[in-house]
């Protein structure tokens, strides 16, 4: 597969995604809504299109892919997943949180529109995933829908991505009263980011496993490949914040060091994470020896995680 066609398939699968939600996000109350109010709608569109790689979206896909399911309803779980990330992006940016200014190259929603509205759009997203999960457009067999919503709340809730985000905040030293960020050894600063970012990566790989129906054994590696894939983005969202320059990565950089936090960086140092890098993305790609040339995509997502520039 050349790069070009891998550039190809990620816009294709970040298209689907797109159209898909621009959709869901419309005026129109669902049976069983009251009213959509068009500040909050609005709010939750600015939250949710045009912009992201839409990277989870694309590991659902191409997951799915291998065991020949493709469609709507892969599509339905794709932004499932997509509006979970971008609630947490939304949160993320708050005043209380990080907040920053910057999110993908354009104001965060609690600049452009206003905190509260932020909060409730975060919010609306958070809910919304649920609900596209447990619609039998989703999938008509019912465990499966069952399955799925149990994958993504798992990766999402207290064990994953919001329980990896108190970690994150005790970490900078929030919540005593000198305010010093704790000095995370590597394997808590790794626990750390397998809940705040690799949890939800993991968890797309295993949504396209459960909608594939896959057997254990290729469950589990696919969700080696997922763990592994999971590290590597951290590991290149550390270098990205050590070395990047914001205009490029579309956010604010130089923020860790700045808040004196354990990375992988601050504990390897650049060269030798970059090695740790290069690792994780052979460790994911072996992981896939059993699909062959089918999981080529997947293969090449971990190359596009590693050397992504924003
Ligand atoms: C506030 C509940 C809550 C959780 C926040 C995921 C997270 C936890 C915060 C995001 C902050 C952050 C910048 C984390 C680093 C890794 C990360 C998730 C980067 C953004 O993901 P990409 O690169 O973003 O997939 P795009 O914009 O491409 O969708």
């Amino acid at each position: 597969m050349t790069q070009d066609d891998f550039r190809a398939r990620l816009d294709r699968n970040a298209d689907a995604t797109e159209a898909l939600l621009d959709g869901l996000l419309r005026p129109d109350p669902l049976p069983g809504e009251l009213a959509r109010p068009a500040r909050l709608l609005e709010a939750m569109r600015y939250a949710m299109l045009g912009g992201g790689k839409r990277l989870r979206p694309h590991l659902v896909t191409e997951t799915a892919r291998l065991f020949g399911r493709e469609g709507d309803g892969v599509t339905r779980a794709c932004a499932a997943i997509e509006c979970i990330h971008g609630y947490s992006l939304v949160h993320d940016d708050l005043p209380a949180m990080d907040d920053d200014e910057l999110r993908r190259g354009k104001p965060t929603v609690h600049r452009a529109f206003d905190v509260a509205t932020a909060i409730l759009a975060g919010d609306g997203l958070l809910t919304l995933a649920f609900d596209i999960l447990a619609d039998d457009a989703t999938d008509r067999d019912a465990e499966i829908r069952v399955a799925l919503t149990l994958a993504l709340a798992r990766a999402s809730g207290i064990g994953g991505m919001v329980g990896g985000q108190m970690l994150d905040l005790e970490a900078e030293g929030r919540f005593t009263p000198e305010g010093r960020p704790l000095a995370n050894g590597e394997a808590e600063t790794l626990k750390l980011q397998a809940m705040k970012t690799g949890a939800l990566l993991a968890a797309a790989v295993d949504m396209g496993a459960i909608i594939g129906r896959a057997g254990g054994e290729q469950r589990r590696a696919l969700a080696t490949y997922g763990r592994a894939l999971g590290q590597a983005f951290q590991i290149a969202d550390d270098l990205l914040d050590a070395e990047g320059e914001a205009a490029t990565v579309g956010k604010a950089t130089g923020k860790d060091a700045a808040k004196g936090k354990s990375t992988l960086v601050s504990h390897l140092g650049l060269a030798v994470a970059r090695d740790r890098l290069a690792g994780l993305v052979d460790q994911a790609k072996n992981a896939l020896s059993t699909f062959g040339h089918n999981a080529d995509t997947l293969r090449k997502t971990a190359d596009f995680v590693a050397e992504r520039r924003s």
